[in-house]
């Protein structure tokens, strides 16, 4: 196997035995196949979607299949084999279809001839090991060509992560569907040379930024604009249900399914921002949020003692004899063997009966911790702030803001983060989004006063890691409130953790809008070549982490 495409690439380039992550060898395989036959897929869906009859239902189920298929091969969520196997057969059905529109409609396919379009196990899937050299990452990919279009890639995968989250909300945007159809097909046009594929990764920025907000258009559309919220960190005598990732959907429909059934619903990691939705307010059932980053999920679903549902990523592999082991559920893209998947029903609903009972038969959560913490910052919730961040702004009560979004993971030196908001001055506020936050958002940084009697909180937490969307907007709102015609005159700096490929859209699309000098660590991706890497540091002044000793003072 040979697979870079996380921060905790092996080594800092790329792992190869088995995954940091624990994706075996035939997983990787599997997963590598998956992305070759999206690719077949979508090489027919192209000249098909510049027909004047393009957005059929054909269409319609190959973009969902796509979003779903990409997110599949996101870092962390799918392990289970047999899964990954489905979906590579649906997705060859698919380009079968596809295949036959084409001829009939007599349509030119650049790319037919191409192993991408052509490819076929034939029915036998346990050798795929063998083809991975063919259709996988080369470990020789370091040409900045292959750089760029691994860096699309990736891009797109955290493109369809949000795209299906909207999509299962309701919105989709066709605009955004065909740019997924065409960018993959130019991940495999080797005719594509640095120019080509350079504009196509800002294109990804520019439809990332889009993404974003559909699924911020379909979040808040549903359940209202989140707002500041103090969530409780304890837990109550009641057992519960404990909910990962970050499908608003599926939370919503389980606590539907689970009220009055006498117990609690928790969320965990990225699922934290629904609380601050009036649309989830309602729900009395749901307590508050259980232990904190997904890495440390080994110690804290053993703790809990309830069911736990993965929506989305991030799973971690269970030791082995984990006492929760058997009561892990997962839905949507996720998988891993050994958890039970649920599907939705041919009414097109999931049905949680089998965790709501199994969480009536189970011992309440033990606690963790006490308190409270505060999330709600999204952008509508910062908007109503405006006048008091304004003046202290104008007063010098807030000298700086850092946007320190995107992702936790499990490496030390990512205490970096911590020591580098614990040592941030009382004058410093922090914006943040997605899991990164876990890092500090339960430090006591406190509040800042302004002139008019006002008090900030010096951490604002948007919300999940697309809602980095919300950071960009406060930006965006701050240049124009004080007047200035570029976004690289505020008084923010961007201090990005990534991990996922998830982060990877949210850098891009920051690039996108023009924010310049972001630092983004805790390492470089490793899928980076030395052309890649001198182009974002020259033309966006992308830089590194200093070493974790060397925080800011
Ligand atoms: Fe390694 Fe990350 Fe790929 Fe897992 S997803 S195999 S940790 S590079
Ligand atoms: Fe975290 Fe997995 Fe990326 Fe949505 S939950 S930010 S890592």
């Amino acid at each position: 196997m040979f697979c870079f495409q996380c921060q905790e690439a092996a080594g800092g380039e790329g792992c190869t035995v088995v995954g940091s992550c624990g994706k075996t060898a035939r997983t990787a395989a599997l997963q590598d196949a998956l992305m070759h036959v999206a690719r077949g897929v979508a090489i027919y869906a192209d000249p098909i979607q510049h027909q004047p009859s393009a957005f059929d239902s054909i269409q319609s189920a190959v973009h969902a299949w796509l979003r779903l298929a990409l997110f599949t091969t996101i870092t962390n969520a799918n392990f289970e084999d047999e899964a990954i196997e489905a979906r590579i057969r649906s997705g060859l059905d698919l380009r079968v279809d596809l295949q036959k529109r084409c001829k009939d409609e007599q349509l030119n396919v650049p790319l037919a001839a191409s192993h991408a379009a052509t490819w076929n196990p034939c029915g036998s899937l346990e050798i795929f090991p063998d083809i991975q050299a063919e259709i996988g990452v080369k470990p020789t990919w370091n040409s900045d060509e292959s750089s760029l279009s691994e860096l699309l890639t990736y891009g797109l995968k955290g493109l369809s992560a949000y795209l299906h989250h909207a999509a299962e909300l309701g919105w989709t945007d066709s605009s955004l569907n065909a740019f997924l159809v065409r960018a993959l097909v130019a991940t495999i046009n080797p005719h594509d040379d640095v120019s080509t594929l350079t504009a196509l990764v800002m294109e990804a920025g520019e439809n990332g930024v889009k993404a974003m907000a559909l699924l911020d258009s379909a979040n808040t559309g549903r359940y209202g604009h989140p707002e500041q919220t103090q969530v409780s960190i304890g837990v109550g005598l009641r057992p519960g249900i404990l909910v990962s990732g970050h499908d608003l959907a599926d939370l919503e429909a389980l606590l539907v399914q689970s009220e009055d059934a006498g117990i609690d619903i928790y969320t965990h990691c990225e699922m934290l921002p629904a609380h601050s939705y009036p649309g989830f307010k309602k729900y009395r059932h749901l307590y508050g949020n259980y232990g904190n980053a997904w890495w440390q999920q080994h110690k804290e679903f053993t703790s809990f003692r309830g069911p736990i549902l993965f929506t989305t990523n991030c799973i971690v592999p269970p030791p082995k004899h984990a006492s929760y082991a058997d009561k892990v559920f997962t839905t949507g893209a996720t998988g891993f063997p050994g958890y039970r998947y649920i599907d939705r029903g041919p009414d097109g609903e999931k049905d949680f009966s089998e965790l709501i009972a199994m969480a009536q038969c189970s011992e309440p959560p033990v606690p963790l911790e006490s308190g409270t913490i505060t999330c709600g910052f999204a952008h509508n919730q910062v908007a109503e702030l405006a006048t008091p961040i304004l003046e202290a702004i104008e007063s010098g009560a807030v000298k700086r803001f850092v946007v320190m979004a995107g992702c936790d993971g499990r490496h030390a030196q990512r205490d970096y983060y911590r020591n580098f908001a614990e040592k941030l001055s009382n004058d410093t506020v922090i914006l943040t989004a997605g899991c990164a936050k876990y890092r500090y958002n339960k430090l006591d940084l406190g509040f800042i006063e302004t002139p008019g009697g006002n008090t900030i909180p010096r951490i604002l937490d948007a919300g999940q890691c697309n809602d980095s969307y919300s950071l960009a907007l406060t930006a965006l709102t701050l240049k124009d409130a004080l007047g200035l015609d570029d976004i690289n005159s505020l008084p923010i700096e961007y201090n990005i953790a990534w991990y996922e490929q998830k982060a990877v859209i949210v850098l891009l699309a920051l690039l996108y809008l023009g924010v310049k000098d972001i630092q983004l660590g805790p390492t470089l991706p490793a899928f980076l070549s030395s052309g890649v890497t001198s182009l974002l540091v020259e033309q966006f002044g992308i830089h590194g982490i200093p070493t974790p000793v060397k925080v800011v003072a």
